[in-house]
């Protein structure tokens, strides 16, 4: 059976509405029977707009009660009301009131999309088309107005009610009712609207703006958790300070508040004043979360804090610009990250997961642009690419720009478009108007999809002192798109001589280069150097200044040669990253390395974990070895990922078994005693450790004991945790009582749970999804929880490719009858998983054949909903 009737909405078609909201005032009465909504909408017909146009509004599964304008119920013709709304049809041509009432219930919501309720608390979901499940509405992101909440609930079950803005009065209402009135000033679209009720625990502290305006700030969540919110109140007020000091940016309200809910589609959600976050983003305890949950925390409570300038203040005119929101304030959460924590660090990091997510999506069927031109459900659209890569974009402009051009080009941007819904073409001309750039051609970046391909090769004349230098750049094509032209790739770059040392130069020729920029718009760029006294080796594109894929003619020895001397830190690390990838792929296809070349690599590696100039948490990075899915990209075709993660396995054990003891002292030594803190310092202790023990145990026969002692010894989830994740990926003796054990001593915590899923989902070996099969079918596994569905195969999918990807098609099956089910239930979860398919064209044929077939089954047995078949659709067209 087919989905619901294809619907492609494009960008070339948008059009603002005839109408425009001028003030919505909200009534709602909550009660554990239902939900009751009524709505008085102002309405005006724009200039433009011809007497008699229809007003069509947005509703999805509402139940209308009543509705009127001006006070007087509309007769049954004057409206109509379908699947996908309500029509006025033929409205008065003057500013008028439209009222609705419907009925909701939000106990059945499953989606989690509109207002439902978890664990008992009622809450909402509106980003991106949830406010149409709440109430009939213009629901779309141009549509900008101040609301006023009424909320009346029984004060027993509901005594927190929470709505956007300030709260302007409270009260009884009788028969055990009470109510709260909130009022937000700030015009904004449906999407930023938020409500809770519900009996709720909160820690509160204050904020004093630099201007001196005191902000009150409060963190809910369910009784008991106070304490677990206080490093994401920390991170709260730090996010507020920086972005005062580093943009400029004040925030505008008098309180600010956050709820932690457990049943939540995303990471979290920026609405206007009332932040709704999933709670894994908001409990810390050094017992139950990890050094990484902490980061994670830090980050994404700054970046729903740094949406209330970019995406609330100045939000997106529609969903084609959702990167306009998202890609730019992901940026400033990574700047925010690397001012608070350590800055190549934080960029390897993001590197690391874009090259492991996006860079895959960019080459795949679901390719897409930063800024699509079309789509059939809007919610397949809140990506890596709209993310990650949207920052990536955003980066490259200040690259380019340099910090005070991209910093005047902010404060144009906030000055110009503060209060509008506005789009990447704006956004992009405050650049050019502040700095006098051109950037059409730098335009294309966010209208084209896929991974340029940049192509470095060198040589050197010693008798002319030259040293010249051609860069070319392609990029293939990708669904919709064929022909790719030209992107503007900036490359930052520097010579580095035979001592290890920069190397100057006193003239370049055939194009610009301005101090340590190269910047290739063309197909390809040959630059000369001239009085260049040595063979340099290139340091190419430093801290990864464009998002593209570099192959360069260094030689192994060239690149561990960086890997020693490179003064830019994120080049030191991905040459030897490099290096590992190339042999680990070789490998996979029948090339075994060459012994000097991995004895070269091995001394490489404990010459960086012996630096003493270097810290810990750069040394784990450089320690950790390519993911299955890093190697697999740089095989490009006919991949079998069982013999990618045996080349993997092998190479790690050439690695570490002559350095076995070594790497076993090192471990040893670097225990931290001190109390738990989860500050850089002391996580980059720990993460450098629990790499060494992931080496160990891959790579010798002493770590699998090394692990299990740690996991029992540990006294912070961190390193528990490692000790299980090493001890399963590697499917050690000990790994299965392991599991064992943390499942009973951690059982009850939901959070803590999910990473037992994820360990578990990771296991190498054959019976691992008869494993994950039993637990799924467990009667009381919380399946509509979207992070327990997540944590099982969310990182089934995506991290266990030898099992997802297995010849028998198991693995592929597995996931598409899981996904038919939870696609009845949650949409939106399903869909996600199933992006994993996108592997599939990388896979050798048979595989190939066998995830295929299992997407055409469950495409053609059941009737999907359009998250779920359009995800399929694409990924079998492509
Ligand atoms: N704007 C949020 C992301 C988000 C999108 C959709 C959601 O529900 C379906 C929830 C959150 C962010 O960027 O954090
Ligand atoms: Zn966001």
């Amino acid at each position: 059976m087919r989905t619901e009737t294809e619907h492609t909405i494009f960008l070339k078609d948008y059009a603002p509405t005839p109408y425009s909201v001028v003030a919505v005032d909200m009534d709602f009465k909550i009660t554990e029977a239902g939900t009751r909504v009524r709505t008085q909408m102002t309405i005006e017909p724009r200039p433009e707009t011809e007497p008699g146009t229809p007003l069509v509004l947005d509703g999805d599964g509402l139940t209308l009660q009543s509705i009127a304008i001006d006070g007087a119920p509309l007769m049954m013709v004057a409206y109509t009301t379908d699947d996908d709304g309500l029509t006025v049809v033929e409205p008065p041509f003057r500013r008028f009131v439209l009222e609705t009432e419907v009925n909701l219930t939000p106990e059945t919501n499953t989606k989690l999309m509109g207002l439902y309720r978890s664990s008992g608390t009622w809450c909402t979901q509106c980003e991106p088309e949830g406010f149409r499940r709440i109430t009939y509405y213009l629901d779309r992101p141009d549509i900008l107005a101040p609301f006023k909440v009424r909320i009346t609930a029984p004060r027993d079950i509901a005594p927190v009610l929470l709505s956007n803005g300030n709260l302007i009065d409270k009260g009884e209402a009788g028969d055990g009712m009470h109510f709260a009135l909130w009022e937000d000033p700030f015009p904004k679209p449906a999407y930023l609207f938020a409500l809770v009720a519900g009996d709720l625990g909160s820690i509160t502290d204050t904020f004093t703006t630099s201007s001196g305006r005191k902000v009150d700030l409060a963190i809910y969540c369910t009784h008991g958790k106070e304490a677990e919110c206080l490093y994401a109140m920390d991170s709260l007020k730090r996010s507020m300070a920086w972005d005062e000091k580093r943009f400029g940016r004040e925030y505008d309200l008098d309180v600010f508040n956050i709820v932690a809910v457990s049943d939540f589609n995303f990471g979290a959600m920026e609405n206007k004043g009332l932040n709704i976050f999933n709670d894994k983003l908001v409990f810390a305890l050094p017992e139950t979360a990890s050094d990484a949950n902490y980061a994670n925390i830090e980050r994404v409570i700054a970046h729903e804090y740094f949406h209330n300038w970019t995406g609330n203040r100045i939000t997106c005119r529609d969903w084609f610009q959702l990167c306009l929101k998202e890609g730019l304030t992901v940026y400033r959460d990574q700047e925010f990250s690397s001012d608070e924590r350590s800055r190549p660090v934080q960029r390897i990091h993001d590197v690391e997961n874009l090259r492991i997510t996006q860079f895959p999506e960019d080459g795949g069927p679901l390719a897409h642009p930063p800024r699509p031109d079309r789509y059939r459900e809007i919610n397949n659209f809140y990506t890596t690419t709209v993310y990650q890569k949207g920052s990536e974009v955003v980066r490259m402009l200040a690259t380019l720009l340099g910090e005070a051009g991209f910093r005047k080009g902010m404060d144009l941007y906030f000055e110009r478009h503060d209060g509008e819904a506005t789009t990447i073409e704006a956004f992009l001309k405050v650049f050019e108007d502040a700095t006098g750039t051109d950037l059409s051609q730098f335009s294309r970046w966010y209208l084209n999809a896929g991974t340029p391909a940049v192509t470095a090769s060198d040589s050197y004349d010693a008798a002319s002192q030259t040293y010249t230098l051609t860069l070319t750049q392609k990029t293939a094509p990708t669904p919709n798109q064929p022909d790719k032209p030209p992107f503007v790739i900036p490359v930052k770059f520097g010579l580095i001589g035979p001592n290890g040392s920069p190397m100057g130069w006193t003239a370049v020729a055939g194009g610009t280069v301005k101090d340590d920029l190269i910047v290739l718009d063309g197909d390809s760029v040959t630059l000369t150097f001239t009085g260049v006294a040595n063979r340099p080796v290139p340091s190419l594109l430093r801290g990864f200044s464009a998002p593209v894929k570099l192959s360069t003619n260094l030689t192994q020895q060239d690149l561990l040669f960086l890997a020693r001397h490179d003064s830019d830190p994120f080049n030191r690390w991905d040459a030897l990253q490099t290096v590992a990838t190339q042999l680990m792929a070789a490998a996979a296809t029948g090339s075994q390395p060459a012994s000097a070349d991995v004895d070269a690599l091995r001394q490489a590696i404990m010459d960086t974990l012996g630096d003493p100039a270097l810290d810990h948490a750069f040394k784990a990075q450089v320690i950790a070895m390519p993911d299955e899915t890093v190697i697999a990209r740089q095989i490009g075709r006919d991949v079998d990922p069982s013999a990618v993660a045996e080349a993997r396995h092998a190479l790690i054990r050439a690695i570490v078994g002559p350095v076995a003891e070594r790497v076993e002292a090192l471990h040893a030594e670097l225990q931290v005693i001190e109390p738990y803190s989860p500050g850089a310092a002391q996580a980059g202790r720990r993460s450098l450790r629990n790499g060494l023990l992931s080496l160990l145990t891959a790579g010798s026969d002493r770590g699998a004991a090394l692990a299990e002692a740690q996991y029992h010894a540990a006294s912070n989830m961190t390193d528990r945790y490692a000790a299980l994740a090493i001890s399963a990926h590697n499917w050690t003796k000990a790994a299965p009582a392991l599991l064992g054990d943390f499942r009973t001593r951690f059982g009850g915590d939901p959070l803590v749970f999910d990473k037992w899923l994820v360990a578990s989902s990771q296991a190498p070996d054959d019976a691992v999804i008869e494993r994950l099969r039993a637990i799924l079918a467990a009667p009381d596994f919380p399946r509509t929880n979207p992070n327990r569905l997540r944590a099982l195969l969310g990182s089934f999918v995506m991290s266990n490719p030898a099992q997802f990807a297995r010849a028998d098609g198991l693995g592929f099956r597995f996931v598409t009858e899981a996904a038919a089910e939870i696609d009845k239930v949650n949409p939106q979860v399903a869909a996600r998983v199933l992006t994993g398919f996108r592997i599939l064209p990388l896979l050798e044929a048979g595989r190939r054949e066998a995830g295929r077939a299992a997407l055409e089954a469950l495409r053609n047995q059941h009737t999907l909903s359009r998250n779920t078949g359009d995800i399929i659709d694409r990924i079998l067209a492509g």
